[in-house]
């Protein structure tokens, strides 16, 4: 029978891939899923409980808040703070960030985590999978130093780890350190995530085309060339190619990452820099589809080389199965 590896034997075995580590990395990666174990049990139990709705606030970028929203957040931020490791938590629902530095025993903490606690959170209430993206760096200033917005805003490359936890059909958490995308799936009769996925590699090309074509009236020229290639008839190119889009990143993302595919949220008439954001978005996501051997670009750039500018910052995504990827660059170069 084969054995069974849990989440925290894996991350301390890896441990040795990282000589310099002292655990410290290794016991953010395991409060990480202690909080999303905890979000688990509320998102899975959604429909039964008064915790729809909305909080009667709303986010930073003037969306309501549903309860779920924010109570993923409050449970990853409190994980993280009880934890030692974060010394600042950047959260989509978090306007300014939260410091933790003088929360005691995370003065000395060496990581910042820049999350979206609860992505996708408008599909709660029809049932349909959400996620969580988190995204982890270094701190560059000097522990018991002020923080500086050079620690907050680091290039994706600099991302010491990343990954996502999704709550669907079962619940996954699927991370890296830089070595390769492992995916654990939560087995609950002994709440433990469990190595299911190992070594995760993404197909090099696939036929799944994953965009929302409601907006495909507003879209850049090369991007609508491009979804009428994916619906012409060839054999030879597996076309008609299925158009796959669930409306949850972490949801269309992950199917693709299995079976193959491309995702793309481009700029828009509506939205010039894409809707999509950089930091605990974009960037994690960047991370694992480029270590499963795929490829992440805004369509002018890489992404994990974009220098950001703002927390919340948006841009463009094309990211996936890379001779998927290339061929919609094709397309955008031509036109
Ligand atoms: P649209 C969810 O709100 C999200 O941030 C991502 O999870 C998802 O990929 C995207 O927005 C969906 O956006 O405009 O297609 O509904």
């Amino acid at each position: 029978m084969k054995s069974l590896k849990t989440l925290g034997q894996f991350i301390i075995e890896k441990q040795t891939d990282f000589p310099y580590a002292k655990g410290e990395l290794s016991r953010l990666l395991r409060d990480i899923g202690i909080a999303a174990k905890i979000v688990n049990r509320e998102v899975n139990k959604a429909g039964l409980v008064d915790i729809l709705g909305t909080v009667g606030d709303t986010n930073v970028f003037g969306e309501n808040q549903k309860k779920l929203d924010v109570y993923a957040d409050e449970q990853f931020i409190a994980a993280l703070k009880d934890g030692g490791e974060c010394c600042f938590v950047a959260s989509e629902e978090q306007e300014e960030g939260v410091e933790l530095t003088d929360a005691g025993i995370s003065k000395n903490a060496k990581y910042i985590v820049c999350i979206d606690p609860l992505d996708g959170s408008s599909n709660i209430e029809v049932n349909v999978s959400v996620g969580t993206i988190f995204s982890i760096y270094r701190r560059i200033s000097q522990v018991g130093e002020a923080l500086t917005q050079e620690d907050l805003l680091q290039t994706g490359v600099r991302q010491v780890a990343a990954g996502y936890i999704i709550y669907g059909s079962s619940t996954m958490l699927v991370y890296t350190t830089g070595k390769g995308v492992n995916g654990f799936t939560l087995d609950p009769s002994i709440g433990e995530f469990c190595l299911s996925h190992p070594n995760m590699k993404i197909p090099q090309q696939g036929h799944i085309y994953s965009v929302n074509e409601g907006n495909y009236l507003k879209f850049p020229q090369g991007v609508k060339n491009y979804i009428k290639y994916c619906q012409e008839e060839d054999a030879a190119t597996n076309r008609p190619y299925t158009s796959r889009y669930i409306g949850s990143m972490v949801a269309d993302i992950h199917r693709n990452l299995l079976l193959g595919g491309v995702f793309i949220y481009p700029q828009t008439a509506l939205q010039p820099k894409g809707k999509l954001r950089l930091m605990y978005e974009c960037n994690p996501i960047a991370f694992i589809i480029e270590q499963a051997g795929g490829k992440a670009t805004t369509g002018t750039e890489r992404i994990l080389e974009i220098e950001p500018e703002e927390l919340h910052q948006r841009v463009p995504a094309i990211l996936g199965s890379t001779d998927m990827v290339n061929k919609v660059l094709e397309f955008l170069d031509k036109s």
